[in-house]
């Protein structure tokens, strides 16, 4: 392998050919990772390839990503890729240090060195470790991606990355109650998610036309309001250790679960299965259409508070994560005095339980604590009571519906999706800064962005991976990316590197005109 370097010098990134007809080596570029790092020095000279003898090097505290590193790069070179204690003088290999990191780096940050001798990752924590693993991931060629043996060569270009998030909380959103989802299908979008370093994953538990997750003291919800989806085909829920399952599975890809459970509205699968939640004592039918803001818990009745305490016990005793979200979305056969009556009640159940509330951005009409963070999901660029929550010191999640909805179609002839927000092209998705969208709302306030996924329309994890691929990686990249950075043409050149990746790992994919596709 030493014979590569001798075709390296005066190539640029891409394919690399030697002066006789040896066969082209693939190198990705240092400039070809989304979301594109903080800094990026390449250097020539310097790439290293990763052979059979090369091993993987941890501290205590990074076996966890050190193995979910051999475990990915195993698949596709073969190699056996050891994970070794690393010893005390740096040693050639690859190496995951919990040391010595540039301090900019901070909590999720790392610092990657490509040398001819060796890859190191250095990062404060594993969460830093694992999102300099996923920088590795795309600096090796696409194949890498492969879940069969390939012939390689496997070089990772030469140089020196510091790099850390621009927001603390980046998430992905689905919605499994309109269509429900399977565990696997579930865990497949946590592992293309967390390449492009997201960290959180809402599930949208509940909804009108099913209730997703087991709640053993209100058993129905589940096996009855459970049953049907959008279109009256079977649905179905998670158990609790279903739940837990995929919790600790988003876990191991240092990603937190945030459980949505949607109240007071959204509510008809609950009011369907037990009557005593309707404050005329009669159960609905179940409702497997995609009509809005018709349901609504009875406000007056305190089973309701029973009911939700309930619930938000189960669901925070079974969830580690900080956040659990209430919805508040839409509550449109709530009168607005009872609104702020039910989340004048609720809010403190949240507390009580030790999660922080989150919920979509209508709860800031019952003005909730400034711990509460309102998820900002409509389509203006100013609201006026957004504003002032975020004045009296809520953080603001943006979710702008005209720019992050997943759900909405590409343009008029996406067969999937929907149009009330517009048509989002990858542009569209790219071209906003969370941190200056909202009149009144700077970045300091904003927590960060989080890419809803509305399922209406999506019946399977190929729907989901359409409407998510390629614009979930521009939202990700404006969670995690400068500002400084923010440059559309640069984007669409390293968006486009992301084509083959996604090929090899039978991702289907929107293949914009807009993206130049390798
Ligand atoms: C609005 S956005 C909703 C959802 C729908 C979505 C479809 C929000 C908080 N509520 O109930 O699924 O539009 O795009």
């Amino acid at each position: 392998l030493s014979s590569l370097t001798l075709f390296v010098a005066g190539a640029g990134p891409g394919v690399r050919a030697g002066v006789h007809a040896a066969p082209a080596v693939q190198v990705a570029s240092m400039q070809d990772v989304v979301p594109v790092p903080v800094k990026v020095e390449p250097a020539t000279g310097a790439d290293y390839a990763v052979t059979s003898d090369t091993a993987i090097y941890v501290q205590s505290g990074s076996s966890g990503v050190g193995d979910y590193l051999a475990a990915l790069l195993r698949r596709s070179t073969g190699y056996p890729l050891p994970v070794k204690d690393a010893p005390a003088a740096p040693a050639d290999g690859i190496s995951l240090l919990l040391t010595g990191a540039d301090p900019t780096v901070g909590d999720q940050g790392y610092q990657l060195d490509v040398t001819a001798s060796a890859v190191v990752i250095r990062a404060k924590q594993p969460a830093g470790l694992f999102a300099g693993v996923q920088t590795l991931r795309q600096l090796l060629p696409a194949a890498i991606e492969s879940t069969s043996t390939q012939p390689g060569p496997w070089v990772v270009p030469g140089g020196h990355i510091v790099d850390y998030p621009r927001f603390a909380y980046r998430g992905a959103h689905l919605d499994v109650a309109r269509h429900f989802f399977t565990v696997d299908e579930v865990k497949r979008y946590v592992d293309e998610i967390s390449l492009y370093k997201v960290n959180y994953l809402h599930l949208h538990l509940t909804d009108d036309q099913g209730w997703r997750i087991q709640i053993n003291s209100w058993p129905r919800l589940a096996t009855y309001g459970g049953e049907l989806e959008v279109g009256g085909t079977p649905g179905g829920y998670y158990t609790q250790d279903q739940y837990r399952d995929i919790v600790a599975y988003a876990e191991s890809r240092h990603i937190t679960v945030v459980p949505e459970i949607d109240l007071p509205g959204h509510t008809n699968a609950a009011l369907a299965s037990y009557a005593e939640l309707n404050c005329n004592n009669t159960a609905p039918p179940r409702r497997t259409d995609v009509e809005v803001g018709y349901s609504s818990l009875c406000i007056s009745k305190d089973v309701t508070y029973k009911f939700v305490g309930d619930v938000i016990r189960e669901v925070a005793a079974l969830t580690p994560g900080p956040y659990l979200h209430i919805g508040g979305d839409e509550a449109s056969s709530t009168p607005q005095q009872d609104y702020i009556t039910f989340l004048n009640r609720v809010l403190p159940l949240v507390q009580q339980q030790g999660k922080t509330a989150m919920g979509w951005h209508d709860i800031v009409d019952a003005t909730p604590p400034t711990s509460a963070v309102p998820q900002y999901w409509g389509t203006a660029t100013s609201h006026a009571g957004v504003q002032a929550a975020a004045r009296r010191g809520n953080k603001i999640l943006m979710s702008p519906a005209n720019k992050s909805y997943l759900d909405m179609k590409y343009n008029s002839s996406t067969r999937l999706g929907q149009n009330w927000a517009g048509f989002i092209e990858v542009q569209t998705a790219y071209e906003w800064n969370p941190g200056a969208h909202l009149t009144g709302v700077n970045e300091s306030q904003v927590s960060g962005v989080e890419a809803p996924l509305w399922s209406e329309t999506l019946l399977n994890i190929d729907d989901i991976e359409f409407m998510a691929f390629p614009r979930l990686p521009a939202i990700a990249e404006l969670g995690w990316s400068p500002q400084s950075t923010h440059n559309w043409s640069a984007f669409r050149q390293r968006l486009a590197a992301q084509g083959p990746r996604w090929q090899i790992m039978g991702v289907d994919f929107y293949r914009s005109s807009q993206v130049p596709w390798k």
